[in-house]
């Protein structure tokens, strides 16, 4: 059967009870899970049933405190916990992209990979529950905000949105709830030199403490001018000076301009995105899905989490540009005691520090009393080239006692503490084995 056939079954599960009912949204902690969360409230509540909405990590325990009467819709998660999802005594809905193991026996699955779909590319958690949302009723469509929102979320907007996110993408446009704008990169409304300095994607090296000054002087650019001040050629010496910077960096897949969707209820879809983001790592789920709701109080609250986790990133960053980095034959890896940026700061080395080696995965570990936090990234070209960080993190961390899963370029893993060398060693060897046989 066909995807949007399937919503459509789930959407009559939905219609079928009764008005007024609580529905359970459990979702996953992250900008997609965030928005995917949103979007299935917003249309419970539009249908007329109560929500109540658990944020969780992946991992064992999603399951939890869910009662047999009720409807559970997993969104962005559950497809690792198929066995908990099918223990349930109650209906299930999921709403998923990532990868799935198992079957569910239970309810009905919206995991787009079992229909042919691309999960790291074509279709993200936000933009399968808008498939549901939108079977449920069509006028949903300016959920799309949201849906694409949540595709940023997880970077499914590089190299340009494809398959079910564009679709979803062209509605939106067509009904004229997103527009489509150019705009830089890095803030266009501040002045040149703060704006670089504070930039982190893409992530200048060496910006901080005048760096950014010192670089603005010597292309012969007045660091206090803001972008939209800089002459037309001013412009494109700017532009084509930091691109060599990052390539000086090593740096291989940046934009320094790009096209940004804009949404009619909530502007810069980027923006909102990096503020959802911001709410999930500090903990502040909550106050992301109030913003969604187009809440005033804490979609400002959510600019402050924002600025305060982009502090917290630069000044890990700056710490990371100086480090002797450690390396084993496929992958770099780092300890870092913030676990919550370990996923982000992994990211940002692998694409922008000159010390990270761009033929190796970069790994982040952050070790705890009780359980130790992995993360892994890689790049467009290397996961062309084999890499497979999803079924490394799995295989590695299910040997050593752990659970662990992702994406091919993005993963992360839980496991024992005093198991890290164990599973370093481990995760090196399931990459060098992919990649090997895609020689
Ligand atoms: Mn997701």
């Amino acid at each position: 059967m066909e995807f949007e056939q399937v919503a459509g079954h789930a959407a009559e599960l939905i219609h079928s009870l009764p008005k007024g009912e609580r529905i359970r949204i459990i979702s996953h902690c992250d900008a997609d899970g965030i928005a995917s969360a949103a979007i299935m409230a917003i249309s419970l509540a539009r249908a007329g049933y109560r929500f109540h909405v658990s944020i969780k990590k992946t991992g064992p325990g999603i399951t939890d405190g869910i009662g047999e009467n009720e409807l559970a819709i997993f969104c962005d998660i559950g497809s690792t916990n198929l066995e908990e999802l099918n223990n349930l005594k109650c209906r299930v809905i999921l709403c998923d992209h990532h990868m799935i193991k198992g079957e569910l026996t239970n309810g009905i699955n919206l995991n787009a990979r079992i229909y042919n779909m691309d999960g790291s590319r074509e279709v993200c958690g936000a933009t399968a529950t808008l498939a549901l949302s939108l079977a449920m009723d069509e006028k949903n469509i300016d959920l799309a905000q949201l849906a694409i929102v949540g595709a940023i979320g997880d970077k499914q907007d590089k190299g340009g949105f494809t398959g079910y996110n564009k679709k979803v993408l062209e509605m939106a446009i067509e009904k004229g709830f997103i527009e489509m704008k150019e705009e830089t990169t890095f803030s266009p409304d501040k002045s040149l030199m703060d704006s670089l300095e504070e930039c982190i994607e893409p992530y200048f090296s060496n910006f901080s403490g005048g760096g950014a000054v010192r670089f603005l002087q010597e292309i012969g650019i007045d660091p206090l001018k803001k972008f939209t001040d800089l002459e037309e050629a001013e412009a494109k010496k700017l532009l084509s000076g930091l691109a060599l910077k990052l390539v000086e960096q090593g740096a291989e897949e940046f934009a320094l301009t790009r096209i940004a969707p804009y949404g009619q209820n909530y502007g810069n879809l980027y923006d909102i995105s990096s503020k959802l983001n911001a709410c999930a790592r500090e903990g502040e789920e909550g106050v992301g899905i109030a913003a969604c709701f187009n809440d005033k109080d804490a979609m400002k609250k959510a600019e402050e989490l924002q600025s305060r986790y982009r502090e917290k990133i630069r000044h890990e960053m700056r710490e990371l540009e100086k480090e002797k980095v450690e390396e084993l034959s496929h992958i770099s890896y780092f300890h870092t005691k913030k676990s919550s940026l370990g996923g982000v700061l992994a990211g940002l080395a692998m694409l922008y520090l000159p010390n990270f080696n761009k033929e190796k995965a970069v790994v982040s570990i952050s070790g705890g009393d009780k359980k130790v936090d992995i993360s892994g990234r890689g790049t467009e070209r290397l996961v062309s080239k084999g890499l497979d960080l999803a079924e490394g993190m799995y295989v590695a961390a299910s040997a050593v006692g752990g659970g662990g899963g992702g994406h091919p370029i993005a993963a992360g893993a839980t496991i024992p503490p005093g198991k890290e060398k164990e599973f370093l060693e481990k995760l090196d060897a399931v990459l060098a084995e992919k990649m090997r046989g895609e020689k």
